[in-house]
């Protein structure tokens, strides 16, 4: 990967910061942009905006045909077997949400048992634990390895035949590791239950094919790929949303209506009631497109030589700890860490001085903070468009601050 060409297609690149150049370490919160995706939104805006599935005349059509042609993208991305598996809604959060106020409340009884794990993001986590006070079930935790993966032996103790829901990460925001999404999909199917993946940490790195992993549901958000914010994914596996009563009612999701009944679209429109992001949905096509064009081989290669230099760079402090695995194998592009005497909020504020972003705090998954019996961590996060300049500028930054406050 040409990484100098790359980065000139992320114009906030360019951005100086506190009289510094940005480095962007943010990435597991959200992506940059390219100019692809900028440029999309604003020739829709510009040349082809109109409602969508609505207006009989062309520019209408033309919407329209955007709209549903990101629809193919996105099913051809994440391998769904047909297009009437993927719907847009407004983010992961709203995706997991959509599950548990369908499927959830139509099929979970008082004395069913949901089970997710402990290193859940809270958009994995609060919805599944207020549906289960709503029914009277019970919510359990999967818990971790001592390198913060997935305990295999807790997995098999957990999920049993009362299991309706398994709910888990692809790939924790925090601790940088995937989790064994296929075995735990047959565990669960074993079970007799489905299971619900969050993808949001793991669509911009690694190819997601939905039938080998044998998701029952996948969510993820576009901004986290590339996309603008306000648009998200959930896929469902066709025979399971034709069980469902949407959650939302109104515009678009109708056939025929009268005084007294309502017959609904067929699916995907059923579950998209109201006026789209229309805007969004094609800016998240370009992603998409940018995404493909660059591929995941090189996305990848780049990105692990980059979580080495970070994660190796961070081990060679005395007196940082890395939470979850150490070892680069096992370790996605996100690394969580404290500085011994040091506030995590006051490590990011002395990195922002040097132009520095990364995140502070309990990265939405206080849970899993008292798991690592912490209150909150410091998060570096990349993505292909960082340079080996970028993590240098890091670990002489996170140097710095560490002479400020020890001196
Ligand atoms: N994590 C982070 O800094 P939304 O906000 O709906 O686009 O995504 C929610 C979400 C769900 N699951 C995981 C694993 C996530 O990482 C996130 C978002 C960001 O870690 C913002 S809190």
């Amino acid at each position: 990967m040409n990484i100098s060409e790359r980065r000139a297609d992320f114009p906030i690149l360019n951005t100086q910061m506190n009289g510094e150049p940005l480095t962007y370490l943010d990435n597991a919160a959200t992506t940059q942009k390219p100019q692809a995706v900028i440029d999309a939104i604003s020739q829709y805006y510009l040349h082809d905006n109109a409602n969508v599935h609505r207006g009989v005349y062309s520019l209408a059509a033309r919407a329209t045909d955007q709209y549903e042609a990101v629809r193919d993208q996105v099913a051809a991305f994440i391998h769904a077997p047909q297009r009437e598996s993927v719907f847009f809604t407004r983010s992961t959060t709203d995706s997991l949400n959509w599950v548990a106020q369908t499927y959830g409340e139509q099929n979970l009884q008082a004395g069913d048992e949901i089970v997710v794990t402990a290193l859940e993001h809270h958009s994995n986590l609060v919805p599944w634990q207020q549906l289960a006070q709503r029914k009277q079930a019970q919510l359990k935790v999967i818990q971790l390895t001592s390198t913060g993966e997935l305990d295999w032996a807790s997995a098999q103790q957990q999920i049993t035949d009362r299991t309706k829901i398994v709910a888990v990460a692809h790939c924790s925001n925090v601790l940088g590791v995937t989790c064994p999404i296929q075995k735990l999909a047959r565990l669960a199917h074993q079970h007799g239950a489905i299971i619900v993946v969050d993808g949001a940490q793991a669509v911009a790195h690694q190819p997601v094919n939905v039938q080998t992993l044998d998701a029952d549901f996948y969510a993820f958000s576009g901004h986290k790929l590339l996309g603008p914010t306000g648009v998200g994914v959930l896929y469902g596996k066709l025979a399971l949303l034709q069980t469902l009563t949407p959650a939302q009612f109104g515009g678009e999701m109708i056939s025929n209506v009268t005084w007294e009944h309502t017959e609904f679209a067929p699916i995907p429109q059923r579950f998209e009631a109201g006026t789209p992001n229309i805007s969004g949905v094609i800016g998240l096509g370009a992603a998409l497109t940018y995404i493909q064009q660059l591929g995941f081989a090189a996305i990848q290669t780049q990105e692990r030589q980059l979580t080495a230099q970070l994660l190796n760079g961070l081990l060679t402090f005395p007196d940082v700890t890395v939470y979850g695995p150490q070892q680069v194998a096992q370790h996605g592009p996100v690394v969580a860490f404290n500085v011994d005497g040091i506030h995590p909020h006051d490590v990011a504020t002395g990195l922002d001085l040097a132009g520095v972003a990364v995140r502070a705090g309990h990265h939405c998954a206080q849970p899993l903070m008292q798991v690592l019996q912490v209150p909150t961590t410091v998060r570096a996060s990349v993505q292909f468009y960082n340079s080996a300049a970028d993590i240098a500028r890091f670990l002489a930054a996170l140097q710095a601050v560490k002479e400020f406050f020890q001196q």
